[in-house]
């Protein structure tokens, strides 16, 4: 039996909004796919010849001889997805949907394909028996989460094996948990993995790191739950200890976290970080307190403490690259301001600027529905990069201008980043 896996096409800030390839003194980086194929295709019988296209640059073969498409999607790319599953639908192919996008949204997704809500780890064997026999249902939904010390490595050799002139990313994503307890306004992991904080085991971290540092990669450790205080910042901890057990520079791209999380880190722990090699942060924005609420001068504690942040990261030597989310409630026409002043007084040397989203399946898309402030469902310009609901303080319009700009005026001082190496000098918009 054949099955093909398939990423759809999404637009980036830059494909949006060329111009900011002008102002913005850094390369561009094509990223790589979300862990999401890989995890299925290491736990796909050997029986299933398998596949991978990645539809940002390759054609996805419509007419080729396909038992099963398997197509995985975020918000992003969830119009191209569906546009996708039709296309394979027409052309007599059976079809599964799953990611963040179907989980959160089935019956809309279930409009173009049998769909997967939540982890596909557990419930594809059975997913793969239906297809085998033709009879996909048209939704399947996982019950019981993961036990996350039966996952095998991701097969991500499926991505590094596309890898040409266009698209070569330096790093790929390492997870090093699965769910979060939490329920940030913005995020939609809790829905999408489920509300428990299952931690990897640290053998499995490790491995993930180094089957990507066999093929010359870098693992980017994308979960903030990480610095959890508690459980999460020892098991973090043990894993940061086995990379320097290595002795060489951990292959690592960055780690993502928080303001508040990074306050609340055990600074010995920052400076074991940076021993072992870990040389990044990326520091999401919009998710909690500080940078909710400290861009709009009625709260200077908040203001000081995402200051202090971005001091206490470089104070350890950890670069503070920064994720500001635009047009919080609290965000008015002065807050683009506030935030630039604040990267001055802080020190801060690269960022990026993201338009407040309501993802579905987030607390903030189920307040923007309960307040009418959905402004369309076109799923592709749901990738930060448009104004897709109506903001509190500003219009639309003055939003995505401030957007424009404030990229612009952040790197207008920063120009001197284009003659830094490639490592360094590349981020993603
Ligand atoms: C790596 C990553 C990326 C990568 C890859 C994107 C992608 N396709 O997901 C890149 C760097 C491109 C990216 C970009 C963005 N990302 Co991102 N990203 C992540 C991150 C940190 C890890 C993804 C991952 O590897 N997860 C692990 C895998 C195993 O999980 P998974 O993909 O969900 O797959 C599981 C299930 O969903 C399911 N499944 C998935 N696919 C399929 C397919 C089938 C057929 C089946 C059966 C099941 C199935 O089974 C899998 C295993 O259990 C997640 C957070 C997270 N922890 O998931 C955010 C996340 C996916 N990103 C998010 C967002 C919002 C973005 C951005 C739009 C904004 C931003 N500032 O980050 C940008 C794009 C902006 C732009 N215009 O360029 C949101 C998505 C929200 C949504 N509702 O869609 C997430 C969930 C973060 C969050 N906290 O909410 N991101
Ligand atoms: S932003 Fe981080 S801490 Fe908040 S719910 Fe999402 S994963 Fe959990």
């Amino acid at each position: 039996m054949k099955l093909r896996f398939v990423y759809p096409a999404f637009n980036r800030h830059a494909e949006d909004h060329p111009e900011l390839l002008d102002v913005v003194p850094c390369d561009e980086y094509f990223g790589p796919p979300s862990l999401g194929i890989a995890s299925l295709a290491a736990v796909t019988p050997e029986s299933w010849d398998l596949d991978f296209r990645d539809d940002r640059f390759e054609d996805v073969g419509l007419e080729d001889d396909i038992d099963l498409v398997a197509i995985s999607t975020f918000t992003p790319s969830a119009k191209r997805a569906m546009e996708l599953a039709d296309a394979f639908r027409e052309h007599g192919k059976q079809v599964v949907i799953g990611g963040v996008f179907p989980s959160h949204m089935p019956e809309v997704a279930g409009e173009h394909a049998s769909v997967v809500v939540g982890e596909g780890d557990g419930i594809w064997p059975t997913v793969l028996d239906d297809a085998a026999r033709g009879e996909l249902l048209p939704r399947y939904e996982a019950t019981e989460p993961v036990d996350v010390n039966t996952l095998p490595l991701p097969r991500i050799d499926l991505y590094l094996d596309k890898e040409c002139d266009d698209y070569h990313p330096s790093d790929y994503p390492v997870q090093q948990s699965r769910g979060c307890p939490m329920k940030c306004v913005a995020c939609a992991i809790p829905g999408s993995l489920g509300r428990r904080l299952r931690p990897l085991p640290i053998e499995h971290i490790v491995g993930q790191v180094e089957q990507l540092a066999a093929r010359g990669k870098l693992g980017s450790l994308t979960e903030d739950t990480c610095l959890f205080p508690g459980a999460p910042q020892r098991h973090t901890r043990e894993f940061v200890r086995a990379l320097l057990e290595t002795g060489r520079e951990a292959p690592v791209s960055y780690l993502g976290t928080s303001m508040p999380l990074i306050l609340a880190a055990d600074g010995k722990l920052l400076d074991e970080m940076r021993a072992s090699g870990i040389r990044m942060f990326y520091l999401v924005g919009g998710f909690d307190p500080i940078t909710r609420q400290g861009f709009n001068r009625k709260h200077p504690r908040q203001r000081q403490r995402a200051v202090d942040a971005i001091k206490k990261s470089i104070d350890h030597g950890i670069e503070p690259y920064t994720s500001f989310l635009l047009g919080n409630d609290d965000d008015d026409e002065g807050s683009f301001d506030e935030m630039l002043a604040v990267a001055d007084e802080a020190g801060l040397q690269k960022a990026e600027f993201a338009i407040r989203t309501p993802y579905p399946g987030t607390p903030d898309w189920h307040q923007m529905l309960a307040e009418d402030r959905i402004l369309h469902r076109d799923w592709s310009k749901y990738n930060d990069a448009n104004v897709v609901f109506q903001p509190a303080q500003m219009s639309p319009e003055r939003l995505l201008q401030g957007y424009l700009d404030i990229w612009r005026d952040f790197y207008k001082s920063r120009q001197n980043l284009s003659k830094l190496d490639a490592r360094d000098r590349t981020i993603q918009f």
